[in-house]
């Protein structure tokens, strides 16, 4: 195996989790690039049940897990599941654990006004998870972060503590809520640092050394293609760039360092939070795909939205990634069903579009166009090779193929690890 880009090519919760532990087995180093504790990543070896959403999935095997630079990082949100790993017999150490030392800090303040926007916005929230994933990045780009090599010098962080809490007092009091509490955030942070800094390196040489000695390096996307802040339903996106061009500039190795890109693909499609959702189905069908595909968010618990597959946003998520292939997920959560149908195109003011276009309106009106395929009544779920899937199963596949213009790679039929197809 050479080096892997995971990313998700739909709107998270593709199944990332179960393929990346699948391909941590293999490789020698994990590396997070993006997003923070926001992502879910749900990892299931032999009869233990492991739910990550900071921490890179090769922890669990104890291969060499990194978080990049291009993560935000809730200090007190790692330490809590690194004690929650360690509790369930994982061995977190800085030989198998390194984190990013220029990695911006995601702050109480931020949760703060992820929550206060949330709640001021009503019906018109962007549905985050709550968790100040994108004020922290707001502090990055804004050059006013903490990031976590400032937790070795905290006694000349004043200059940029001004900075920061009279940009933070100023939103605050929009909200009428009180000044930040400096001196508590700057005693939270002496409690904290020592914690973080037994992992804290430049990555960026780390990874230099490990890509010397010719080992393989996975780089795992959190979120999906269609959450980037660039290129997908803006403004109902993440605040980072969830695409595979990231995994470079998010952990400081050059785009010729990241190697096949993977995306992963549910063989259906979910959402969770606001914004738009072509093939979105309101009604009974869209509640059998929900329930049996147990689609709720592993962070928030939230419900998640269901819908019949859109090739049209995949083949875009795809060409915008430079999908190198697809690993085609939940496959059986389609058995049983008379009919599938897979959306090829839309319907907007009397146009047709092969294209998912950029504004948020014509994101919101247009109308999916339709193909009806026959369905399978056998089980596809825990199927091990090509020869165990039913022939119709197998047309659904190539036909989602054909439509994305991208090969399938892999098919998940479980979240079983092995349980999984290699098809080339
Ligand atoms: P945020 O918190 O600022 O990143 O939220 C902005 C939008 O991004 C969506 N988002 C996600 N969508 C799917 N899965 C995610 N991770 C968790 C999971 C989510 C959960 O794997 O289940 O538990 O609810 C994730 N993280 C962010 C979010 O819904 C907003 O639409
Ligand atoms: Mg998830």
């Amino acid at each position: 195996m050479a080096n892997v880009t995971v990313i998700g090519a739909q709107w998270g919760d593709e199944g990332k989790g179960k393929i990346v532990d699948w391909l941590a087995s293999r490789a020698d180093a994990v590396v997070r690039f993006q997003g923070g504790h926001n992502a879910g990543h749900t990892l299931v070896v032999g009869n233990t049940t492991y739910k990550l959403s900071l921490l890179p999935s090769g922890i669990v095997t104890g291969t060499l897990s990194i978080i990049g630079n291009g993560v935000v990082l809730d200090p007190w949100h790692l330490k809590a599941e690194i004690e929650k790993l360690e509790g369930q017999g994982v061995t977190i150490n800085a030989d198998n654990f390194a984190i990013a030392d220029n990695c911006p800090l995601i702050l109480p303040i931020h949760r703060d006004l992820d929550g206060l926007r949330e709640t001021a916005a009503g019906s018109g929230k962007i549905g985050t998870t709550g968790r100040g994933i994108g004020p922290a990045y707001e502090d990055k780009v804004g050059r006013r972060a903490i990031r976590v090599c400032d937790l070795a010098h905290l006694d000349a962080l004043d200059s940029q503590l001004d900075r920061l809490c009279a940009h933070h007092d100023a939103l605050r009091a929009g909200f009428d809520e009180p000044p930040v509490d400096r001196e508590r955030l700057l005693a939270d942070l002496r409690e904290i640092a020592p914690f973080v800094l037994q992992y804290a390196q430049p990555v960026w040489k780390r990874l230099k050394k490990v890509r010397k000695a010719g080992a393989r390096i996975l780089f795992e996307g959190a979120q999906g293609v269609l959450l980037d802040v660039d290129h997908g339903t803006y403004p109902f996106v993440t605040s980072s760039n969830t695409v595979s061009g990231t995994a470079a500039s998010g952990s400081g190795l050059g785009p010729n360092s990241t190697g096949f890109v993977l995306g992963i693909v549910k063989a259906y499609t979910t959402r969770v939070g606001s914004g738009p959702f072509p093939t979105e189905l309101d009604d009974e069908t869209g509640q059998k795909l929900g329930e049996r595909g147990h689609e709720f968010g592993t962070v928030t618990g939230r419900k998640r939205r269901c819908g019949w597959f859109d090739a049209v946003l995949v083949r875009q998520s795809c060409a915008i990634s430079g999908v190198t292939g697809i690993a085609l997920t939940k496959l059986d959560v389609l058995d049983g069903f008379e009919t599938v149908k897979i959306c090829t195109g839309y319907r907007l003011g009397g146009k047709i579009l092969d294209y998912f276009p950029s504004h948020a309106a014509d994101q919101a009106n247009v109308e999916p166009i339709y193909e009806e395929m026959d369905g399978w009544q056998e089980t596809t779920a825990g199927a091990r090779s090509w020869a165990d899937l039913p022939a119709q199963a197998i047309k659904y596949i190539q036909r989602v193929q054909e439509l994305i213009e991208t090969p399938v790679a892999l098919v998940s039929t479980s979240p079983e690890r092995e349980d999984t197809i290699l098809v080339r």
